[in-house]
This record gives structure tokens, sequence and C-alpha cells, in this order.
């Protein structure tokens, strides 16, 4: 077996590449919902996933507690209404285990996974000017070619470790959120360490308090965190979620950031103190985004607006966390609430009334080195037994500079968007012709899977067209791309969100020449978002040089 496969590899290795009408790189929700559509229209499709199975961020974020904080019947697909009936979510916020068993789900329901290549990660893709069509190499060695290339390759992929001086010297377990082993990992009666309090160590730290003899958490940046409200979906719910597909389905579609959360349209000027407060405590206590998707439409514009929602919460991390000084370390400094992503949790902050739990305000007291038996801050070690990094992502761009990719002329892409990426729509960009990148950098933000959605519709009409009109290849025209990424800059300057740091702003400061701010997501709303690209369909995709 090992044998013929070594054959077959060095066959391909030396021959002519194999030849298909798409390849598609990534199995999450983009490259699913890509070759769907791209097989609808009858063209040949190879999809290549580096990880042994789909999902995406699903397959690989498989850290303990991690789990949606969209309500689950808004992130799966939408395509098909027989899909949307038949799948059960159990939980209102589905659990890693229950989102990859949905994508298996998927792809053998269509019968995508004849098409789809597990464990083959993409090393080059180079468009090759005299065939018109991408030269793809495998890590293997292996070649393929493609009219297109759709690098369905995620925002939030490539993961990214914390830049500390002798972190290789850690002699503990050691684990990076994103890259969670399949085998179980205990923290029963163990000394544990997390670094980082995003989406994803707050959903971490909650599991682990539950079981170490002591975690300690060390926390550079406070964030707003409020209340997930998950449950199980009962039978009542069910049938009720079932029977309202158009409904939700409209509601998404017509959401600001695709959630079924869209801000109110009043201003929070607009009504009595009494009246704010009842709001805010509404929105605090139900279920999901509602408190940040869901608010008055000025708390994300104006700093006044967002002073009150943010002293709201204060206020509650104050009566949740007893320890006073505990409490203040918790409650962020130097931005306002929803300027960054606000992770939704689940007793998080009455983790740090338990006995076995310590945090560390890296602010006040940063790691000056990681050493083989733990973590010293400025102030005082900690012995740990094993050290969980949660420190997210090279995000948006991370996942296209892990491939080589080179456009018209041998242009690498990576060089292209050296100050920031620039698309036409998010989707595309110039000099790279046939090249689709699904929920690419400044598409429209929010729930992902249905930007991924979306930009695979819109995709399938830009390929009917070229087929109705004998076309073989698209590029985007620079003035197009230039017109926006301006408009991208100009609604993110709009934002309170344009004066922070985070990876909504393009800021990893694990990286050398990525500490300042850039923009690389659309913050328009998906509803003008929705409208440019239909209008590209209707006008017969007037943005592009065609051939
Ligand atoms: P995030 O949101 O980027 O969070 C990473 C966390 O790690 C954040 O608290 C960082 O602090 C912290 N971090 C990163 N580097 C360091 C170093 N060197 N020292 C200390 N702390 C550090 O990633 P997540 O995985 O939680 O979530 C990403 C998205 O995935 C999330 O928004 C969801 O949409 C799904 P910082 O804030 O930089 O000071």
């Amino acid at each position: 077996m090992i044998e013929t496969q070594t054959t077959t590899i060095k066959q391909q290795q030396s021959s002519a590449p194999i030849e298909y009408d798409a390849i598609i790189i990534g199995a999450g929700a983009g490259g699913i919902s890509a070759l769907l559509h791209l097989r609808d229209l009858g063209l040949r499709c190879r999809l290549f996933e580096s990880g042994g199975g789909p999902g995406g961020a699903w397959y690989w974020n498989r850290y303990p507690g991690a789990r949606f904080d969209s309500e689950s019947y808004s992130y799966g697909f939408f395509f098909s209404k027989e899909l949307f009936q038949e799948w059960k979510w159990s939980e209102h916020f589905a659990g890693q285990p229950e989102t990859e068993r949905y994508f298996n789900y998927v792809i053998d329901r269509f019968d995508l996974r004849r098409d789809m290549q597990f464990k083959s990660r993409v090393d080059k893709a180079h468009f090759n000017d005299e065939k018109n069509a991408w030269d793809v190499t495998l890590a293997d060695g292996t070649r393929y070619r493609g009219r297109w290339l759709v690098a369905a390759v995620g925002p939030l992929t490539k993961p990214q470790l914390p830049k500390i001086d002798g972190i290789e010297s850690f002699a503990g377990e050691a684990y990076h959120t994103a890259r969670w082993p399949k085998h179980p990992v205990s923290f029963e009666g163990k000394r544990v360490g997390v670094i980082g309090t995003g989406a994803s160590g707050v959903q971490t730290i909650q599991e682990v308090a539950k079981s170490a003899a002591h975690l300690t958490v060390f926390q550079r940046t406070a964030n707003y965190m409020a209340p997930l409200g998950n449950g199980p979906v009962t039978d009542e719910e069910q049938e009720q979620i079932q029977a309202s597909f158009e409904e939700l389905k409209r509601k998404v579609n017509s959401s600001y950031a695709w959630f079924l959360h869209t801000p109110d349209q009043r201003s929070i000027f607009d009504v009595s103190d009494e009246e704010r407060e009842r709001f805010f405590e509404e929105k605090y206590n139900a279920r999901g985004m509602g408190i940040w998707q869901g608010n008055f439409r000025d708390i994300l514009t104006d700093r006044r607006a967002n002073d009150l929602i943010s002293d709201f919460i204060r206020r509650k991390i104050r009566e949740r966390v007893k320890d006073p000084e505990t409490a203040e370390k918790l409650i962020p400094k130097d931005h306002g609430f929803g300027t960054r992503r606000v992770p939704h949790e689940t007793n998080y902050y009455e983790v740090y009334n338990q006995p076995n739990v310590t945090l560390v305000d890296l602010k006040a007291t940063p790691i000056t080195r990681i050493v083989p038996q733990g973590v010293q801050t400025s102030e005082s070690f900690h012995e740990l037994d094993m050290l969980i990094y949660a420190t997210g992502f090279d995000a948006i761009t991370g996942a296209f500079e892990a491939i080589d990719i080179r456009g018209l002329g041998g242009q690498k892409l990576d060089d292209k968007w050296i100050d920031g990426p620039s698309t036409y729509l998010g989707v595309m960009t110039a000099g790279f012709p046939n090249f689709y990148m699904p929920a690419g950098p400044l598409s429209a933000q929010g729930n992902i899977p249905r930007t991924c959605e979306y930009n695979a519709w819109w995709l399938a009409e830009l390929i009917r067209y070229m087929q109705a009109e004998g076309l073989t290849y698209v590029e985007p025209k620079p003035e197009a791309e230039e017109e926006w990424t301006e408009h991208a800059r100009q609604v993110q300057s709009t934002l309170l969100t344009s004066e922070v740091d985070s990876w909504f702003t393009g800021v990893n400061r694990n990286r050398e020449g990525r500490t300042s701010r850039r923009v690389v997501q659309y913050r328009g709303g998906a509803f003008i978002y929705r409208e440019k690209c239909e209008a590209a369909v209707r006008n017969g995709f007037p943005e592009f040089i065609k051939k």
C-alpha cells in the first residue's frame, strides 16, 4: 500500500500536472460552499485540505470548551432547506465535536468527499501566464493545474505562538488552542498556565478551572466579556427553528454582520436613563451577541455612547468578581466595549472566585522568560506542569502568506500586500487572475460562514457569466480594487475600533512589522456589501478585465 502511494506520488511529481477546472484550498465553510456551487456548474474540482477532515477552524480548534458564540442555526449552512431541517443542533451554541460531526455530515450528504483530499498541504500556487491557469504544488511535490484557484484558507487559520524568550525550553505539556491534540488531555491534579484571554482563552479557562489543581491565567489586555446564555435546544424550540428556515435566513441576510442580532436603529441618547439600563439588562441576560451586535446604533461610533455601555459591563464585572483587586485587573482600561472581539462566556468571571485560580496582570508584571519549570514574570515565578497558549492567530493574511502565491509576471501576493491587503470586494485582487478568496481580506466581517456562503454564490454567478460570454480570464481592474480598499479604509476610520489594537485592525504584536494598525476587514455592513456585489451581477461585472 505504502509502496503504491509512493509510486503514485513520484509519478505525479515528475509528469505533467493533473488538470482540473478549479482547485480549492481548504475544507472549511468557504471551501465546502465553493465546491458545492462550482460542481453544480459542471466544473471538475479538486479540494486540498491540510487537516485530516472537514471543518477548517472547527477541525483544528478542538480545545476544551470550544463552541460557537453565534447561534448554531445561524452558523450552519443555508443553501439547502432540507439540510437545515434534517440537522438538529443539540445546543443553542454547539460545541466543537458536534460542529465537526456536522461538517462531516454535510460533505457526505452532498457527496463532496470524493472531490476532497485531506492531509494535503498546498505549498505553492503560481499563475501560469502561458496556460492561463494556476499551477499548484502540494507539500509532497505532487502537481496540479486549475483554471480557477479558490483560496478558502480562512481568516483565523495560522496559529500564533507568543514571542517570549525561552518558550521552546518549557519541559511540561504545552499546547496551542488551535492545534489541540485529538487525544484526551487531563488537567486533574496539574498546575496549568493559560496565556491569552481572547475568545479561545476564555472558553479554555472556564473548562480548565473545573479540574486543575491550580490555574494561573496570564492576561495581557483585559477584554469585556458578556454572558453566552447557552442551553439545550428543547423539542419545542427545535420545532420552531425547523419551521423558521425562511425567516432565519432572511434575518441573517438582512442584518449588519450576518448574525441573528443587528443594531437597534435608535441612538442611545433617544431613551431615558431608566430605559437604557433596562435595555442593557435585557440584552446582557439574553442569549448570544445581542449586547454587542444588537445594541443601540451608536455604541461603536460615539465615544459618549460607548462610555455608557462600557460602564455597564464594568459594573457587572465588579458585581461578579468578589475580590475588588482582581475585578479591577479584569476591567479593560484602554478601550471601550465592543471595539475588540467580545468573548461570550459562561461563568467566566466566577472562575476568579475559586481558590484554585490566580490572575496575573501582564501589563503590571510582564513575562520575562519561560523556563523548563514554568513562567517568570517581572515579579514572581509560576511553577507549571502544563502551559496553554491561547494566543490567537496570524489573522486574515497569515494563511495566504503560508503559501507561495504568485500572480501575473511572478508577482508575490505577500509583496503586493506588504503595507496591508488590497482587494476588490474582499474576494479578488488585481494581478491575480481567476484567484478567488471566500471571506478574504476586506470582505464583509461578522458571521464568517455566512460571508463564505455568499461569496461562493457570487463566484458561481461570475463563472456562469463567463461561461455565457465565452470568457476564461477575469481580474479586477486596479481602479475598482483601489476604490473598494479606500471605501473600507474610510468606513473603518469612522469607528472606535480603528483606535484599538487587535486582529480586527490587523495588529499582531508577536510579529515584526505587524504592530501598527491596518485595514483588513470591511465594516460598512453586510447589506451595503451585498448591494455592491449584486449590482456587479446585474451589470455584467463591469469592474473586471475580461478575456
Ligand atoms: P485573540 O482574540 O487574538 O486572543 C489572543 C490572546 O492572547 C489575547 O488575549 C492576547 O493579548 C494574548 N496574547 C497574544 N500574545 C501574547 C503574548 N506574547 N503575551 C501575552 N499574551 C499574549 O485569539 P483567540 O484565539 O482567542 O480568538 C481569535 C478569534 O477566533 C476570536 O475572535 C473568534 O472570532 C474566533 P492581547 O490582547 O494581544 O494583549
